[in-house]
């Protein structure tokens, strides 16, 4: 019998749509949790859910009661409910953490869960845990970092947990506590290179207007390149992956660590293909983008977000268009394929700010973009500014953030034109020259798309 079960709301078999994009990776955050725990003695089980039916870990959690730790994000708040319901059904005592339950820690007590970890999982857990079996779960004041409702139903905020200040403290995460190999094999199969993710830093310092800081607050905290090169070598004697990608907020945030990173894995003569994310601002130097290429960079992701500054700098972005355009060209010089993610929708862009998006991505050219329609996550500047303009029609249970709609905002229709005329611009630049017909017609398929949108544009979102 173990002293705590952790466990998540991510059912990828549930899912078509992540069923066909079929990239999962392990939640860190619980292996980290794990890894802490058992070094000092704890108990640890995890049912990772990932592969599992949702009905397994409900017949596991019916075997009995004990403690149950959740990760939750928005995606997962409805998977998630129904495990905290069949746990509480079978008498367990339940503790969530991750960004989301730290967002809305009311909501979650009031549908049954006994404590909201706020921030990070691993010293809270360790004085969380004692704390519970001395006193239960209504009498934890004194325990920072966390929410619960005390004897009286009232909800207690206890005060913030200081973090974790020498993240080289810490032990890897428990990967060995899970199938790791069951995902490098699906990625394998489905994409040809068995991929691993790991972090080599905690937190990210800019302010991002959408972006949740709701676990590491604004801190940048990095392990040292050391104990990064030595996990990385341990993944690839464990596992054998042919490419990992680093999960970082921003992988180029500090360049002599960088470098001093890309020298030991040198020394220890690992050269492991990796995808990654980073700021284009980060990334303005020549020496990086050797570097990076020289670490084994194939793919760098780069938040350019829109081709309007105007909006960028109503986002806190930070970043210059020039920049973006720069650091894609340059990345592509070193032979580093580079996928752009892009926003539409947020507040004050109009037709030309979106023109200016469609100018900048065809004149950068990356090998993928990817867009959303702007969503406030909660507590995000994005949202708090947006205010009552935020709506939704769906109860709080049956929704996720990603169901927030801001008033007098355009329809999603409107989004699936611009997203046309994008695809279709840059593909007509791209094609231009071996395809000069083809590239017409494409042209030609753009500005339908850009004039439908003045027919649909009236048409908002609520
Ligand atoms: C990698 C990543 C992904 C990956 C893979 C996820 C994975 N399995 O690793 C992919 C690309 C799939 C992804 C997708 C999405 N992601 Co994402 N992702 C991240 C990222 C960059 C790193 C996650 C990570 O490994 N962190 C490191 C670990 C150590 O931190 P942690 O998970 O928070 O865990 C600590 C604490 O939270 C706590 N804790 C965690 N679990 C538990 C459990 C218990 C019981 C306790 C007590 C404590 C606890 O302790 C842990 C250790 O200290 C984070 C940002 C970030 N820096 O964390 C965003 C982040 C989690 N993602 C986010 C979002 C919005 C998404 C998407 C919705 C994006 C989209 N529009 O599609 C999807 C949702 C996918 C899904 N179906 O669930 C948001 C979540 C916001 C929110 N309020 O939920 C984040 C925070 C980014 C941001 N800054 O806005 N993501
Ligand atoms: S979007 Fe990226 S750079 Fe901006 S605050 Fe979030 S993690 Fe940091």
């Amino acid at each position: 019998m173990s002293d705590l079960l952790l466990t998540h709301g991510y059912f990828l078999f549930e899912d078509e749509k992540e069923m066909q994009i079929m990239r999962p990776y392990p939640t860190l955050g619980l292996l980290y949790i794990s890894a802490y725990l058992r070094r000092d003695g704890v108990g640890v089980e995890i049912f990772d859910s990932t592969f599992a039916q949702r009905q397994q870990l409900i017949d596991r959690l019916a075997e009995g009661p004990g403690v149950v730790g959740i990760y939750t994000n928005l995606m997962t708040r409805r998977p998630v409910l129904d495990v905290v319901a069949a746990a509480k059904r079978y008498g367990w005592t339940v503790v969530l953490g991750g960004p989301e339950s730290a967002n809305y820690p009311g909501e979650y007590l009031m549908s049954g869960a006994d404590v909201i970890v706020v921030g990070e999982g691993e010293t809270t857990m360790a004085e969380l845990l004692p704390a519970l079996t001395a006193r239960g779960p209504h009498d934890l004041h004194g325990v920072t970092g966390i929410v619960f409702r005390d004897g009286e139903g009232r909800v207690i905020t206890n005060p913030e947990r200081t973090k974790i200040a020498d993240l080289d403290s810490i032990p890897w995460p428990d990967r060995g506590r899970i199938d790791q190999a069951r995902y490098v094999d699906v990625w394998r199969e489905k994409h040809g290179m068995g991929s691993v993710n790991m972090i080599t830093a905690r937190g990210c310092p800019y302010k991002c207007n959408w972006c949740s800081h709701a676990v590491f607050g604004y801190t940048h905290r990095r392990r040292s390149f050391l104990d990064s090169a030595a996990e990385l070598g341990h993944i690839v004697e464990a596992y054998r992956p042919d490419q990992v990608w680093y999960a970082d907020d921003v992988f180029t945030i500090s360049h002599p660590w960088l470098f001093g990173y890309a020298k030991e894995l040198k020394r220890r003569n690992l050269r492991v293909p990796f995808e990654t994310i980073s700021r284009a601002d980060r990334m303005m130097k020549d020496e990086v983008l050797q570097t990076l290429a020289d670490m084994g960079c194939y793919r760098i992701w780069i938040g350019s977000e829109s081709g309007s500054q105007r909006i960028l700098d109503g986002m806190q972005r930070g970043v210059k268009v020039e920049q973006v355009l720069w650091a894609t060209h340059a990345a592509k010089r070193y032979g580093i394929q580079v996928g752009m993610f892009l926003m539409w929708g947020y507040p004050g862009e109009q037709i030309d700010d979106i023109a200016a998006t469609v100018d900048l991505v065809r004149k950068c050219q990356p090998d993928i973009h990817l867009t959303t329609v702007a969503y406030p996550i909660k507590n995000t500047g994005f949202f708090l500014k947006a205010g009552e303009s935020v709506v939704t029609d769906k109860p709080w249970a049956q929704a996720t953030d990603r169901d927030y709609r801001i008033k007098g905002r355009h329809s999603r229709a409107y989004y699936k034109q611009a997203d046309s005329w994008l695809n279709n611009e840059v593909e007509a630049a791209r094609i231009e020259e071996q395809n000069p017909a083809e590239a017409a017609l494409r042209r030609a398929a753009a500005m339908r798309a850009r004039e439908a949108m003045s027919a649909v544009s009236l048409d908002t979102e609520a």
